[in-house]
């Protein structure tokens, strides 16, 4: 197979939910290889990692998400992808892991009050952690009281709010007010796709990045 092949496998197993081999969901895909065996063939065949995200399963993600709001797939359909997609990114993981044992910092990470969305916070954490900071995951549906008992934990860390909702990012702007009104000092960076720059000057946060690779950028620029 070739390299655009396997690609386009992978893209369509997250698409239509084929998380592997053993998988009897889709129906028309049984007995094929699906996103868990095809990514291994990738990387075994030399394609590199980020091609893999960017070229298959980011790209599949958006066909999900457009077909959702087409109302053409359900929430079901949406969970079988999301599976299929983990069941690539733990084959990628290692590669994004960085053999640095002097961590440039400490980064927290959750996916705010009310939304259960990590795929895109998971990456952040996974990349973050590849690029030499300690990573605090503190998964999703994580309210202001748990990101502050993780920054006494953890002190002088810096704190990433994901959200992928348009009507969970408002607790972001909750969130990062109690987290500055008792920590001043503590920088926070938010993301996800409704986020942008002028909703981070509007919340007070500190930073705001669209992507993993931003937010090392912007990690980075604070121990420059
Ligand atoms: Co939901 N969902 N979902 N969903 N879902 C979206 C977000 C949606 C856009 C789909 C659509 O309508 N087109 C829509 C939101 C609409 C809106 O608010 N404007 C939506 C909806 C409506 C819902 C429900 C309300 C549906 C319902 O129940 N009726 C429901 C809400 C549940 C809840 O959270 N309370 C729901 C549920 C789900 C599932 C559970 C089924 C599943 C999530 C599974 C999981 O995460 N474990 C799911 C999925 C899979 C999606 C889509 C299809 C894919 C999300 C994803 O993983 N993208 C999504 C449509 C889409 O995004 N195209 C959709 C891939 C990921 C790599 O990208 O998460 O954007 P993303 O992360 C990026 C950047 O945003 C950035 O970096 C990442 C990597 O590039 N980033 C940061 C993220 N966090 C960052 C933090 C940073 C910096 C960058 O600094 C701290």
């Amino acid at each position: 197979m070739s390299n655009e092949e396997i690609l386009l496998r992978i893209l369509e197993c997250v698409e239509f939910g084929k998380v592997n081999r053993q998988a009897t969901y889709p129906p028309d895909m049984k007995d094929q290889d699906g996103a868990d065996e095809l990514t291994r063939l990738a990387l075994e065949q030399g394609i590199k990692p980020a091609e893999i995200l960017n070229e298959a399963l980011i790209k599949a993600m958006d066909k999900v998400g457009q077909k959702f709001s087409e109302k053409k797939i359900f929430v079901p359909q949406m969970l079988v992808s999301a599976k299929a997609m983990n069941s690539a990114l733990i084959h990628l993981k290692p590669y994004f892991q960085s053999g640095e044992v002097q961590r440039k910092g400490t980064f927290i990470i959750g996916t705010v009050s009310g939304d259960l969305h990590d795929i895109g916070k998971n990456l952040v954490a996974m990349i973050v952690e590849g690029a030499g900071w300690e990573v605090i995951d503190l998964g999703v549906d994580v309210n202001a009281h748990k990101f502050m008992q993780a920054i006494i934990n953890h002190t002088g860390a810096v704190v990433g709010l994901s959200a992928l909702l348009t009507t969970t990012m408002v607790n972001m702007k909750s969130i990062a007010g109690e987290i500055k009104s008792k920590f001043p000092a503590v920088n926070i960076i938010v993301g996800g796709a409704p986020v942008n720059e002028s909703f981070r000057v509007e919340i007070g946060a500190d930073g705001y990045a669209r992507d993993p690779q931003g937010t090392v950028h912007y990690l980075n620029s604070l121990v420059a």
